[in-house]
């Protein structure tokens, strides 16, 4: 009878493995599993009958031996699940991936989105005037985007900017403490902190308002922050700047002017217009001379160094010089719309 068993085990351990072996996908191996591993599984049966085997030593052998036929059968189902788990997990990749090789044509190439263009071309006038380009995050704390900027708490101006909050991030931050910056303005500080004069940069990015879309706002938009902290800086190099910008921006046909206003960073503070030769001004951003506060938050002495700071809205400038009727068109991507700007 035991070498009848010996011999049962080594089969159905035999056939257990040929039929996990077999099994075509994972779905089939788990019906397998459940008719070779299972209390009905052959193995299992034998167990059941050890109890009729008198000699003790020869059970425990026996019992030995269905063990090691359990554990080997364990091993390659493992095995095998993880070869059937990867070929299905490829064979599914495969077929949900999209093709992107597919061959559109030369005259189908897209190109940069008009606001893109705008910023890039900004770029590049600002370097050819001298001016490097620095970059700073789209989620800011409220030291950045208000406090340093000769904003403290209960200043009137903070409700100008209609600012979206985000949840802190550790628990050692107030609630409130955290934004998405409204304007690009809070660059600058982080200019100055981590360099000294002479600096000559522009400051480009994303920012974000819960101002309602209409004609000329959107939610999220896009500025370019200049600034320049040197010895001797004064008013006239804010105005023969922007002049010098504005034509080589929009061309010759395009104007500027500047109009007195307030921003509690800069004194004293402009706004600055453009219009073409027949057309109303429009409003493109303000600008001044930076603040003494503000210098002393950068770390920058204000008796030894003066500077002035602008702020412009890209998106509205790119709607000027495409003169586009409604700011809203640039974001609905709308191909056709897309395609007059190449
Ligand atoms: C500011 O954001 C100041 N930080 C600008 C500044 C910088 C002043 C440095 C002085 C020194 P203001 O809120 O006016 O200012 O916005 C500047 C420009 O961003 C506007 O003139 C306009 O062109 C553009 N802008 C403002 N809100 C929107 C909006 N919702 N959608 C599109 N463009 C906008």
């Amino acid at each position: 009878m035991t070498s009848d068993l010996h011999q049962q085990i080594a089969d159905s351990l035999e056939s257990a493995l040929r039929d996990v072996a077999s099994a075509g996908d994972t779905r089939a191996l788990q019906v397998v599993v459940s008719a070779v591993q299972g209390k009905k599984g052959r193995l299992a049966e034998l167990k059941a009958l050890l109890g009729q085997v008198g000699d003790i030593e020869q059970r425990k052998e026996l019992g030995r031996l269905i063990g090691d036929a359990q554990s080997r059968l364990a091993a390659s189902i493992t095995i095998r699940e993880e070869q059937l788990k990867d070929r299905e997990h490829g064979e599914r990749v495969a077929s949900e991936g999209m093709d992107l090789s597919e061959f559109i044509g030369e005259h189908q190439r897209g190109h940069a989105h008009i606001v893109t263009q705008a910023m890039t071309r900004l770029e590049d006038v600002f370097v050819g005037l001298g001016f490097e380009v620095a970059e700073g995050p789209e989620v800011e704390l409220d030291f950045y985007n208000f406090e340093a900027l000769n904003m403290p708490k209960s200043h009137p101006a903070r409700s100008e900017f209609d600012t979206m909050f985000l949840e802190p991030g550790s628990p050692a931050q107030q609630p409130g403490s955290v934004l998405l910056r409204t304007h690009t303005s809070p660059v600058q500080i982080r200019l100055m902190q981590r360099q000294q004069p002479p600096i000559y940069a522009v400051m480009p990015g994303r920012v974000f308002r819960r101002d309602t879309p209409d004609a000329t706002h959107m939610p999220v938009f896009h500025q370019i922050e200049g600034l320049v902290v040197d010895k001797g800086i004064t008013f006239a190099h804010l105005a023969g700047t922007i002049e010098a910008f504005t034509k080589a921006f929009f061309g010759s046909d395009f104007t500027s002017r500047l109009r007195p206003s307030f921003f509690p960073f800069t004194e004293p503070s402009a706004e600055f217009d453009i219009r073409r030769a027949e057309g109303d001004w429009i409003e493109l951003g303000g600008c001044g001379m930076v603040h003494p506060n503000v210098l002393r938050a950068g770390g920058i002495d204000p008796e030894e160094y003066t500077g002035f700071a602008f702020g412009f809205g890209i998106d509205r400038m790119a709607k000027e010089r495409h003169q586009v009727a409604d700011i809203r068109e640039m974001y609905t991507n709308d191909l056709r719309f897309l395609r007059q700007f190449p």
